[in-house]
């Protein structure tokens, strides 16, 4: 029986889902969730998740949510091979560093940005949010001194956390052209992940687009 899998394409954890789903070539049964029409807070979706997030999978009766969570466990259970987390316990803290760093500090700061606007809330973007937004385009650029991927020299599940919120982030919140590194490997996403246009392309101009037209108004 296929993964049952709620997502909303604009959401940064659910491309970074959706690309984990794209390289693994597992089957799944997906069923949207508009975080914009406030659906995650359908008491149904509650009872099921209570934090109501996308994205969230049931496989066979096993609920998850959390993107990171997910990918561990899709990739655990179903890869073919360990590359995309794998078992090596250095190079799997490593991952597990970044998976971290992702999901409490750059996404948060994404979200404390997009939320507000996406809701019409403000119709700016506070200056404290452009400069630490900055400063981790300039972290994330370190972590790709002398390493093709996010953790390391090969690609893992790290990439597809920091490629849904970054490939989003950098067309609200200027300064990521002048990170080579960083540029490098946004190039080498673009180009080399599974279905990487209808995993992640898609959501991220349905975000951008949404952004802009309310910082213009
Ligand atoms: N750390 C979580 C974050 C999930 C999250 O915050 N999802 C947002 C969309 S980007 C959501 O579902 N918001 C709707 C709500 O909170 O009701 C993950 O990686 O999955």
């Amino acid at each position: 029986m296929p993964i049952d899998y709620y997502h909303f394409d604009v959401s940064p954890p659910c491309s970074a889902v959706n690309l984990c789903i794209a390289a693994l070539g597992i089957p799944v049964n997906r069923k949207e969730v508009n975080t914009f029409k406030k659906q995650t807070l359908d008491p149904e979706y509650v009872k099921l998740n209570p934090q109501h997030t996308v994205p969230m999978i049931v496989d066979d009766g096993y609920v998850l949510w959390d993107s990171h969570a997910i990918n561990i466990y899709l990739v655990s259970k179903y890869a073919k091979d360990d590359s995309l987390y794998p078992m090596d316990v250095k190079k799997r803290a490593l991952v597990n560093q970044r998976l971290f760093f992702e999901a409490s500090a750059l996404f948060p700061l994404g979200c404390r940005t997009a939320v507000p606007l996406f809701f019409k809330k403000t119709n700016i973007i506070p200056s404290e949010n452009i400069e630490q937004m900055q400063t981790y385009y300039e972290v994330v650029d370190k972590f790709l001194e002398g390493n093709k991927w996010i953790a390391g020299d090969q690609l893992t599940i790290a990439d597809f956390s920091f490629i849904s919120g970054l490939s989003r982030y950098q067309g609200i919140i200027p300064g990521i052209k002048k990170h080579k590194n960083l540029m490098d490997w946004l190039d080498l996403c673009k180009s080399t992940m599974t279905d990487y246009v209808a995993a992640n392309q898609n959501g991220a101009n349905e975000y951008i687009q949404t952004l802009i037209s309310r910082m213009n108004n």
